[in-house]
This record gives structure tokens, C-alpha cells and sequence, in this order.
């Protein structure tokens, strides 16, 4: 099947549905020149995940896992949204029931616009008191000192950002969890599918019949479970697939609820 076709697969499966829930990784802002995970450029390449993005690194050497995190906000910095994120974005409109789930921690989707977002990994733009717990907003570039202090008591901050080994959130995890088991299908962007939690919400809305369809410029483990894969950058197929559902729109295709998976 060409691209084209998939595409309108996808928009027709997704045309006139009220509850949408999209679920994006680091695949999502590939386009705008942040490197992924696991990709060529990944930043597990040069640095393994388990030596920096853990509990037990940052009590090690805080001041080796702030310089990785001041290098990945030097990057983020200097990078604006690309066409998906902005679609996205438009996509709180379009769809009553929206909800965007991201693993990301890059901030690129508030800046295109997304409000109507779960920030499941944290945000590498904000800061957290070791201490006191206050959660702080911090742009600052480069760090003047690392690793940074808090301003009221002087103890270490750290990224206010889910490390491997660390529950998230409740409250953002539960707000996952319910888009996740509420949505009438699952658009999956840019992702791996490695990393649990976030790897379990597609599996989960496919178990209870929600249709998957997932934008990849690779195989994953999730595309035998997916209704429809697309391969092809993000910041091209979603422009693509937001066009198929504006000609569905203009012809007025009925906006439908499904009937199918009831929430569970
Ligand atoms: C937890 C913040 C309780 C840090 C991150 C069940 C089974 C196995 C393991 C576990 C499990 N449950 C828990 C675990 C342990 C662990 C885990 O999942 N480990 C993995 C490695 C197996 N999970 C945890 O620790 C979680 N906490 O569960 O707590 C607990 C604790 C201990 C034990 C049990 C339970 C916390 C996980 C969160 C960690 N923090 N990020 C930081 O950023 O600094 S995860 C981080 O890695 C990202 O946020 C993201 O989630 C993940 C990377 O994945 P992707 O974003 O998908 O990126 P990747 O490079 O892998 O893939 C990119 C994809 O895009 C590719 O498919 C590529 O083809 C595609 N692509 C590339 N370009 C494009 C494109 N697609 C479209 N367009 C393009 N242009």
C-alpha cells in the first residue's frame, strides 16, 4: 500500500471521532534537530541512560549529569517546533476529546502550542529543589553555575524530570492512564515503545479494541498490534494526514462517535 493510501487509512479511521489520544517520543522532534534516544545521533550513543538519567548517577556525580542536561538545553535552545508538533497543536480543536501524551521533556509541544498536554517525563526547562521540593522554572543557558543551588536554602536542584527507577507523577500518571483508557483511538508518534509506563498506554487502548495507528520512520515493537503504521517522518505524514481530514470535513463527513470500545 503507497503512503498516500495509509494516510487516508488513518483519516478515516480518525475523521469525526470525539476522543483522541496521540502519545509522542523523541521521534516527534527529530525533525526540528533534537536528537533522539536511540537514534544515529541518539544520546544513548554517547552516553548511557542508566549512567545519567538515574537517581543513583545524579548522587554520584550531580555535577557530570547537569553537564549532559545544560549540552541537551544548549541543543533545545536553539530549535523551534516542525509541522507535527503544530498539528498537534490544531488538533485541540478539531477533536472535542483531545488529549497529547508526550515522553518528551524537550518543551517543543507548549511551544507549538499544546496546552491540552501530559508532560509524562517532566520538562528539562524546569528545576527542582532537592530539599524542599519547589519546582522551579529555569531557561537559563548556559547554567552559570553547576551544579545549580537553590536560591532559598542553597541545596542541590535537579531537573524536575522522571529518571529510570523513578514512579512519575501521580497526578500525571493517573491523567495518562484515563486519556489512555477513555480515547476512541490511539495516534502513536516518534516513539520506540520501549520505556514503560508510556509504552503500555497504546498496548492497553488496543487490548480493549480502541484502533492504533502509529507514525514511525521505523518498525516497532507496536506495529503488528497497530490498525494502521505509516512509515515516514513525522513532520510529513501528520501534515499529511491533517489534510486528509480537512477534505473529509469539507465534504462534510458526519462527526460520529464510535460505538465500539466503551471506556473502561
Ligand atoms: C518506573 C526522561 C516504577 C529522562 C525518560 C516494564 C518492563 C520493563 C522495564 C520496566 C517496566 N516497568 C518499568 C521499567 C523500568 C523502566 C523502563 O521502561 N526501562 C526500559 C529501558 C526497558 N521504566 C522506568 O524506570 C520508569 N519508572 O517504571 O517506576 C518502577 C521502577 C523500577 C522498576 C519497576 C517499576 C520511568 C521511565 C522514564 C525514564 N525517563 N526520560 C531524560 O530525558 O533525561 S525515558 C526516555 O527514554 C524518553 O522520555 C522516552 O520515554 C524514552 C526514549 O524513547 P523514545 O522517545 O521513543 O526515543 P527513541 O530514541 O527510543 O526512539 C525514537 C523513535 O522515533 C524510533 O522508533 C525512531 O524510529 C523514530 N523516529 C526517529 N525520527 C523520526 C521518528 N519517527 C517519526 N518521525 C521522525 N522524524
Amino acid at each position: 500500500m503507497t503512503t498516500q493510501e495509509l494516510v487516508e487509512q488513518a483519516a478515516d479511521l480518525l475523521a469525526g471521532l470525539d476522543r483522541l489520544t496521540v502519545l509522542t517520543g523523541s521521534g516527534i522532534s527529530a525533525e526540528s534537530g533534537v536528537p533522539t534516544f536511540r537514534g544515529e545521533d541518539g544520546l544513548w550513543r554517547r552516553f548511557r541512560a542508566e549512567e545519567l538519567a538515574t537517581p543513583g548517577a545524579f548522587a554520584r556525580d550531580p555535577k557530570l549529569v547537569w553537564e549532559w542536561y545544560d549540552w541537551r538545553r544548549g541543543i533545545i535552545v536553539g530549535v523551534r517546533p516542525n509541522p507535527g508538533h503544530a498539528v498537534l497543536a490544531r488538533w485541540e480543536e478539531v477533536f472535542p476529546g483531545f488529549t497529547l501524551i508526550t515522553q518528551n521533556v524537550d518543551g517543543l509541544h507548549p511551544l507549538a502550542g499544546s496546552r491540552r498536554l501530559v508532560e509524562l517525563h517532566g520538562n528539562i526547562w524546569k528545576t527542582r529543589c532537592t530539599a524542599e521540593g519547589v519546582v522551579e522554572e529555569n531557561r537559563e543557558v548556559p547554567l552559570s553555575a553547576i551544579p545549580p543551588r537553590c536560591p532559598r536554602c542553597g541545596a542541590l536542584l535537579r531537573p524536575h524530570i522522571v529518571w529510570f527507577g523513578e514512579m512519575l507523577d501521580r497526578d500525571v500518571l493517573r491523567q495518562a492512564l484515563e486519556a489512555g483508557s477513555s480515547c476512541e483511538a490511539m495516534l502513536v508518534v516518534g516513539t520506540s515503545s520501549f520505556v514503560h509506563p508510556a509504552a503500555s498506554l497504546p498496548l492497553a487502548a488496543a487490548e480493549r479494541g480502541a484502533p492504533v495507528v502509529e507514525v514511525n520512520t521505523a518498525e516497532t515493537p507496536l506495529t503488528h498490534l497497530a490498525a494502521v503504521s505509516i512509515r515516514g517522518p513525522a513532520g510529513e505524514v501528520l501534515p499529511r494526514i491533517d489534510e486528509a481530514l480537512c477534505s473529509r470535513r469539507k465534504r462534510g463527513a458526519p462527526r460520529r462517535s464510535r460505538r465500539g470500545p466503551s471506556p473502561s
